[in-house]
């Protein structure tokens, strides 16, 4: 598999949003279809009672979001009987006698089950419970988080991650925190921060009660602590120190020049030097030729790609790469395939069906592109075309392109992907749970020592005993 990294400058041209928009809610299969629930938010919120829903169509339930007549089973939570009688009263619903009034018990009850448990007198709201004590509150192994302990997974290739994410706050906390450990090369801090911001993206509902995390994986005792901070003081101390950490300032601005990592930031801020306006200033430093184009266009790149740009870029790359291969097909991967619709470049992954392979490929296209006019990713004469430019109508983005043999292509499909962070932990866990070797490139199981063939990424799945996580569900 080849790999070249190059800043693309292309002409600026506005286009329509993108053609697709991803599910970002996928529909579960009714094991159950002779009760129909409806789960009451009065006084449970509504984050709880999605919460509530998700589970129980994960489970097989079929779960109503609105009180239609279908409903046979209504669920609520601190709710007496006739308080539940009189919200009733106001949904113009007829005669309410047709629906099993129950407490949350009975509902946490199927869920542990896993199908439904008789509606059993002591589930039942009845006039007697004026002041009713939810069972739920009283045994804790019916609470939420003993849910979460036992259906969370601490791989997030077991998890499905859209880009819905109710904990922001906290896992943007854990992305600093995380960064500033990789600055610092402790890759086991690293890595202990970014799977417990990978494991809060996934939940179905805010954190807001360190209850909320009991039982969860991921979350060892740094994190509880950033967590727990940010719940009583609104942020978290840890966290504002490295913001304001004069290595971690200087080592984020470094690593936002394209070509630039953490060795070369150290050797800069050992050297003294603090900004990127410094480093620029300093002509003595040897710049490498993706330095100085991430340099060059450094304001461009800095500013994301959105998914017009995208769309555009792919035109382009699609045509040029079908100049030399007219069956080859060009895919978008990276974040954009995840469904998300702004990126730091544009990932892009190209092969050709049948046997015949090209390793000239992606040399062809960019020598192609040097020779076109408006499309230019030459570095060291572009700087004499800006100063004559009057107007500047383009834009350098950070396209990466990659080609795969056939044969491997379902591997890099899923490999490029992403998120980097899914990756991870597919590999973790064909390795940990399932004695095999995962790669961009290959599948190999230790035990029967053979390459496992895969000829789609639902297949690859299939071969680690995985459910299928479909791209969009992989923004870990
Ligand atoms: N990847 C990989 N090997 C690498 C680099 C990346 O397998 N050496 C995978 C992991 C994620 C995917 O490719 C795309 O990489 P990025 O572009 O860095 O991530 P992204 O999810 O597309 O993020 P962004 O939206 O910021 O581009
Ligand atoms: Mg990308």
């Amino acid at each position: 598999m080849d790999r070249f990294k190059a800043p693309a400058v292309i002409s600026q041209r506005k286009r329509q949003k993108g053609l697709h928009s991803p599910k970002l809610s996928c529909s579960y299969e009714i094991k159950f279809s002779n009760l129909v629930i409806f789960i009451l938010q009065r006084k449970m919120g509504r984050t709880r009672r999605m919460f509530l829903m998700e589970l129980g169509r994960r489970k097989g339930f079929r779960v109503e979001s609105e009180l239609s007549d279908s409903v046979t089973h209504i669920v609520a939570e601190n709710n007496s009987y006739l308080e539940v009688l009189d919200w009733l009263k106001g949904q113009a619903v007829g005669d309410s006698s047709r629906f099993e009034l129950l407490d949350i018990s009975w509902f946490t009850a199927c869920m542990e089950a896993g199908r439904p448990v008789d509606s059993e007198i002591k589930y039942h709201l009845m006039v007697r419970q004026e002041q009713p004590q939810s069972p739920s509150l009283n045994t804790p192994e019916l609470e939420m988080p003993a849910f979460i302990a036992t259906k969370v997974s601490q791989y997030s290739c077991q998890r499905k991650t859209t880009l819905n994410n109710y904990n922001k706050k906290f896992t943007d906390a854990f992305e600093v925190m995380a960064e500033n450990y990789e600055f610092k090369e402790n890759e086991i801090f690293c890595l202990e921060f970014l799977r417990a911001a990978s494991l809060l993206k996934s939940l179905p509902f805010s954190v807001t009660r360190m209850k909320d995390i009991q039982g969860l994986p991921c979350v060892g005792d740094q994190v509880r602590d950033i967590i727990e901070e940010i719940i009583e003081e609104g942020e978290s101390s840890r966290v504002k120190e490295v913001l304001n950490d004069e290595r971690y300032k200087a080592f984020k601005q470094f690593t936002s020049v394209f070509g630039v990592g953490v060795k070369t930031s150290e050797k800069w801020y050992r050297m003294g030097l603090r900004t990127v306006e410094e480093v620029k200033a300093d002509k003595t430093l040897k710049l490498s030729k993706m330095q100085k184009a991430g340099f060059l266009y450094y304001e461009d790149l800095v500013s994301c790609v959105s998914k017009a740009e995208a769309d555009a870029v792919s035109l382009i790359v699609k045509n040029t790469v079908c100049t030399f291969l007219p069956d080859a097909l060009v895919t978008i991967t990276g974040g954009f395939r995840r469904g998300k619709n702004i990126g730091h470049d544009i990932d892009f992954l190209i092969t050709n069906p049948g046997p015949r392979e090209d390793d000239e490929l992606l040399h062809k296209v960019i020598d192609l592109w040097k020779k076109q006019p408006g499309v230019d990713n030459s570095t060291c004469n572009t700087s004499e075309k800006l100063e004559m430019a009057e107007v500047k109508d383009w834009k350098a983005i950070r396209v990466d392109l990659v080609i795969t043999p056939f044969e491997q292509y379902s591997y890099a499909l899923l490999g490029w992907t992403g998120s980097r962070q899914f990756g991870r932990d597919l590999r973790r866990y064909a390795s940990h749970e399932r004695k095999m070797i995962l790669d961009n490139h290959a599948l190999y199981d230790r035990r029967k020592r053979i390459f496992l063939k895969a000829g789609s990424e639902e297949e690859i799945f299939a071969h680690l005993g995985l459910d299928y996580v479909e791209p969009w569900e992989r923004n870990a």
